[in-house]
């Protein structure tokens, strides 16, 4: 499946890239929820969190340590940050390639429904 973020990845639409190594990528979200909010996305596909293979746990992994290490490089490792996967309607993904949202800069609010 072609999504929007694969558009992005092939450079077929322009976006705000902050990161990029040979399996991961990251940008700026265009709808931003919080004073920094980056989406870190693998290169590989896989629409849900729920196709991601039982034994390729490293896919998931090399999201949410770029995220760390981006939250350090820019400063605000320390102050925090929230990092965030939907799944499926009841999660609210919208975009079926698998991406973690990285929130910062700010006091965020707690969360549910
Ligand atoms: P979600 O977890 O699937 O709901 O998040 C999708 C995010 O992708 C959402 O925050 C959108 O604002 C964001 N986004 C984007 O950054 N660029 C786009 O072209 C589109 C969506 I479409």
């Amino acid at each position: 499946m072609t999504t929007i973020f694969h558009k992005i990845i092939q450079r077929e639409i322009p976006a705000d890239i902050v990161f990029e190594d040979d399996h991961v990528i990251a940008f700026r979200d265009i709808a931003p929820q919080a004073p920094v909010h980056v989406l870190f996305v693998p290169k590989q596909d896989f629409a849900t969190l729920n196709d991601v293979p039982t034994d390729a746990p490293e896919i998931i992994g090399r999201l949410a340590v770029a995220a760390a290490r981006y939250a350090k490089e820019q400063g605000f490792a320390d102050d925090g940050y929230r990092i965030v996967m939907n799944c499926n309607e009841h999660g609210g993904q919208t975009v079926f390639q698998i991406h973690l949202h990285l929130l910062a800069g700010a006091q965020l609010g707690r969360f549910g429904t």
